[in-house]
């Protein structure tokens, strides 16, 4: 591990700096603005200090052969058996009730086939059988209630993305923008508070050089409320924020102070819709108290089980407002209508 000092009157310098002598993966493990100079406190000068470090491990070290997939846990594998089988009862008792009532169990078992849970899939479709795949899909699309645009009117909006590591935040911020600035020619700023990694911020200002757009990057709660309140002007400010772990407490109460200082007027909640539903409810619940008031689906292309958004929608209750399905700017990303969602996850069923 290498650890150094910087300090700069320009943050985005000092980031860059760092950049280029540690590299991409270098983490901020600090950061702080401090008065410099004057007298008295008059004439003193703004400076940042950033201390940063980077694995020199990885790159100094030979490699040592490992194999490519770790060894699974004893545990964690008859913890999926246990899921798995508890799956399959639930699915052949709702299979049976329906049998029971002389009804056909195809449309059920479509929808567990796809990570439904029999439950929700029996409740769904305890109103009359569908006949055919539209009335499957209407009934799926039920599950869901949409949030609405991010820009509705006049009114100026300030958007903030939270979610765990890597389910796409920064890349949806990207196309939100992209939306935003030119099909709907909103005046548009960006503020990222995901000084996390170095590459982060990179990652965003790419996006903002081509569509040329602002990016502030705050460092602490007090940049936050000073980035949000610079920019009055601006239809749409969009927050892009550091991915945490769900069972990380300290880093969550560290991300819900920024949220307090941007003062958002949507929080939405970022899941990937590769996730299982068991992983996918502790991150509602744990980021839900930082007051998320919305879903956004990503990586829709990439689920095995989208049914399992279904589970999510139906035990939540939340508004799901996007949903994304691959990595193009801005191509990939849909208003989640209800109709078009429960499309994905019937597929291709016929009746
Ligand atoms: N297949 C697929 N990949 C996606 C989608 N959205 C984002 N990605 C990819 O997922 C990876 C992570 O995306 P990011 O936007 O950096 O995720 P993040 O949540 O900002 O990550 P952190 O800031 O590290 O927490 C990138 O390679 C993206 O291109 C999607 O809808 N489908
Ligand atoms: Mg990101």
């Amino acid at each position: 591990m290498r650890i150094k000092r910087y300090e700069g009157s320009d943050i985005q310098e000092v980031l860059q700096r760092i950049k280029s002598e540690l590299g991409r993966d270098a983490v901020i493990l600090h950061s702080q603005r401090l008065r410099k100079g004057g007298f008295l406190g008059l004439g003193a000068k703004l400076r940042y200090e950033v201390l940063a470090a980077t694995d020199l491990n990885t790159v100094a070290s030979p490699p040592t052969p490992s194999p490519s997939v770790p060894p699974p846990q004893d545990n964690d594998l008859a913890m999926e058996e246990i899921k798995r089988l508890k799956q399959e009862i639930q699915s052949l008792r709702a299979s049976l009730g329906l049998m029971a009532q002389g009804r056909n169990t195809e449309p059920l078992n479509a929808l567990t086939s796809v990570g439904v849970d029999p439950e929700v899939a029996a409740k769904l479709l305890e109103d009359g059988h569908p006949q055919t795949r539209e009335e499957l899909v209407q009934k799926v699309a039920s599950a869901f209630s949409l949030a609405g645009p991010l820009l509705n009117g006049n009114s100026r909006q300030v958007v903030a993305l939270i979610g765990p590591t890597g389910v796409g935040k920064t890349t949806t911020i990207a196309k939100m923008a992209a939306v935003a600035s030119l099909d709907q020619k909103a005046k548009v700023a960006l503020v990222t508070s995901d000084t996390y990694r170095i590459g982060a911020v990179d990652q965003l200002r790419t996006y903002c050089q081509i569509l040329r757009l602002p990016l502030d990057v705050a460092l602490s709660p007090d940049e936050m409320q000073a980035a949000v309140a610079a920019h009055q002007d601006k239809d749409l400010i969009l927050i892009d924020t550091v991915g945490r772990g769900q069972r990380h407490s300290l880093q969550l109460s560290e991300l819900g102070a920024m949220l307090r200082a941007a003062n958002p007027t949507q929080i939405h909640l970022v899941l990937s819709a590769s996730s299982d539903r068991y992983v996918m409810m502790e991150v509602v619940e744990k980021f839900g108290a930082l007051g998320a008031d919305r879903l956004i689906f990503t990586k829709l292309d990439e689920a095995v089980r989208p049914g399992e958004l279904v589970n999510v929608a139906s035990a939540t209750k939340m508004p799901v407002s996007y949903f994304t399905d691959g990595q193009k700017v801005p191509e990939d990303l849909h208003l989640a209508d209800p109709i078009l969602l429960a499309e994905r996850i019937v597929g291709d069923y016929h009746a």
